[in-house]
């Protein structure tokens, strides 16, 4: 706690200074020459007694701060903060406990202003006059967090505030979910002690986020809703776009394109709108983001319009308070985090709404690669969340879920409610959404076969074998001793000839057998299979998939129905 308090302090300061550009906080001055020294204690900023300073003598009327030009500060314009390399031991430990806390960098958020200034990522045709109704609805903001960083928590809140027209924010409200982190506990209610829009809602146990989004909820009063993570810096203009739509239309639910917040150097990174992407799910219940479609695109003179989506990644988006209450709001069953955001996805399609991406609104959001709390322990949460919404929501297709994980549903507790609130909100069926608002997702059903892929030389106890996440893409497939589990040995075998398991598809183009996203366009990705002499014959070589034991890799050969190891037994093939 001890370390805290001098950021504490210093956030305290900026808050209270008028004039945004002219921040500088303690961190950030000491930070421009040496980094500061952690035993040093909580030094006050600039006292009376400091000599050490070039800068003007405006101190008394600035609450000792300084002014200085923003482009010297840390960060600004949403610029990368870049750590000399030449830590001093002890910046370094900081450095490292701040990523251990919060799985990003949060000594470089400490350094920054929690009212930096940020790029403008809107295309022309956002600002055009008239582009947004006048008249808009006010809307609740609701931040849930649990053990948040101080900085990154305010930045998040002061850049509702710095970027929003008064007149839209009804209220913030900010929902702690429980923390441990004494500054969470015990600075909130006076950092914001002037700002009456502000609310603190204190969970009494740990929630989790979705439970938390709902205490939010029931203390929410403005006709909208808009939620963000905690980590998050909304640009110039992002709420208006957002808000037309409801007006427009209540039962539009609208997302913000989410820009990426370097977790290393808090970089505010950013695309125009050529380069929005929509969000989709794959058939282990995982979101995951797409180009546009060709279908939507269509629809569209102008790459600025809100396209339609899917699906949501979950934290950021703004709904009309009344429908998200005739939705059913969450399934209260969901624990700590996942799956929520495809329960209101799906809901919000098959139950009468529209689920739109507004590329004119653009919100940061710090992406972490790991999870930085406490889940629970002994339980697999993220599972049971997902067979709760592939029980009430998927109908048949639950199966492609419950294939993926071993046909093991676990406990997943009772989900009478969630269905009787489908059937008297009389939603569309599971297939109507994929036919009609993500038909380019592949069916597991239409394949020819599925599960492991074993090869039949050396024993026969080899199998196909690879996550083929993100980061397995463009790398060569795997091989593994079978162990009848599935996961990353379940493949299908398409009738377009692909051999694939969601975006990732076996690819031969002369050099090694890859995995590489699926294209649907044959070529290098088909792959013919003749089930009696059990060759896999490649389309675009003419050569066979075989394996090489001894490198423990995929080879491709000229065909030869005698070598063992160009044999294939492909699981529950049915053509
Ligand atoms: C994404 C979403 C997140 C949520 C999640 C699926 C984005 C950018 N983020 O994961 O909002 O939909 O997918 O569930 O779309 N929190 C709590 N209590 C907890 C755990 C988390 O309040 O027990 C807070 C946390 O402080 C954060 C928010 O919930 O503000 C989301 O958690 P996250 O940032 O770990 O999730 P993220 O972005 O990886
Ligand atoms: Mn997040």
């Amino acid at each position: 706690a001890g370390e805290d308090r001098p950021i504490a302090e210093a956030y305290r300061q900026d808050h209270r200074l008028p004039n945004q550009n002219r921040i500088e906080s303690d961190r950030v001055k000491e930070n421009r020459g040496a980094f500061p020294d952690p035993d040093a204690g909580p030094v006050m900023p600039f006292k009376e007694d400091d000599q050490d300073n070039d800068e003007p003598q405006q101190k008394k009327e600035e609450d000792n701060l300084v002014l200085a030009p923003p482009q010297e500060l840390p960060g600004e314009m949403g610029k990368a903060v870049v750590l000399p390399t030449n830590l001093t031991e002890a910046v370094k430990k900081m450095v490292d406990d701040g990523w251990l806390k919060n799985a990003f960098n949060q000594y470089a958020s400490d350094m920054i202003s929690v009212h930096r200034s940020l790029p403008d990522p809107r295309d022309e045709w956002c600002k055009e006059p008239d582009r947004y109704l006048t008249n808009l609805p006010k809307t609740s903001v609701i931040i849930c967090f649990h053990n948040e960083a101080w900085s990154v928590l305010l930045r998040t809140v002061h850049s509702v505030f710095d970027r929003s027209p008064p007149e839209l924010i009804h209220e913030v409200i900010l929902v702690d979910d429980f923390s441990d982190m004494d500054h969470l506990k015990t600075q909130l209610e006076e950092y914001w002690a002037n700002e009456p829009k502000v609310k603190i809602v204190r969970a009494p146990k740990r929630l989790g986020l979705i439970r938390a989004r709902l205490l939010g909820y029931d203390y929410a009063t403005g006709p909208v809703l808009t939620y963000l993570d905690s980590h998050c810096e909304c640009t110039t203009g992002w709420l208006e776009p957002l808000l037309d739509r409801i007006a427009r239309n209540s039962t539009t639910v609208v997302c913000p394109v989410i820009d990426v917040i370097d977790d290393t150097t808090l970089a505010y990174l950013y695309h125009d709108s050529t380069g929005v992407n929509v969000g989709g799910f794959d058939w282990n219940l995982q979101f995951n983001w797409h180009a546009i479609p060709n279908h939507e695109k269509k629809r569209h003179k102008n790459t600025a319009e809100p396209v339609w989506s899917p699906t949501m990644a979950g934290g950021l988006f703004s709904i009309d308070r009344e429908f998200f209450k005739k939705l059913g709001t969450y399934d209260e069953g969901f624990d700590i985090w996942g799956g929520e955001n495809l329960e209101l996805s799906f809901k919000t399609w098959m139950c009468g709404g529209t689920l739109e991406i507004v590329p004119c609104s653009h919100v940061g959001h710090i992406f972490r690669k790991r999870s930085p709390y406490k889940w629970r322990s002994g339980i697999n949460v993220l599972r049971r969340n997902s067979v709760r919404l592939a029980e009430v929501w998927l109908d048949e297709y639950s199966q492609y879920y419950y294939q993926r994980i071993g046909n093991d549903k676990g406990d997943f507790g009772d989900i009478s409610d969630r269905r009787s609130l489908r059937n008297n909100l009389g939603c569309k069926s599971f297939r109507w959404y994929l036919d009609n608002i993500y038909p380019e997702l592949f069916i597991p059903g239409e394949a020819v076969a599925n599960g492991e892929m074993r090869n039949m030389g050396y024993g026969g106890k080899t199998c196909l074998d690879s996550a083929a996440r993100k980061s397995d893409l463009h790398k060569p497939a795997g091989l593994y001793p079978c162990h009848r589990q599935g996961g990353n040995q379940f493949w299908l075998y398409s009738k377009a000839g692909e051999i694939r398991r969601d975006e990732a598809c076996l690819d031969y183009s002369g050099q090694e057998v890859i995995l590489y996203p699926c294209h649907g366009s044959k070529g290098n990705q088909y792959w013919d299979y003749d089930s009696v002499k059990k060759l896999i014959r490649h389309g675009s070589s003419d050569k066979c998939l075989g394996i090489d034991a001894a490198k423990k890799k995929l080879i491709m050969e000229r065909c030869d129905p005698n070598l063992d190891h160009q044999k294939w037994n492909m699981e529950n093939y049915d053509r």
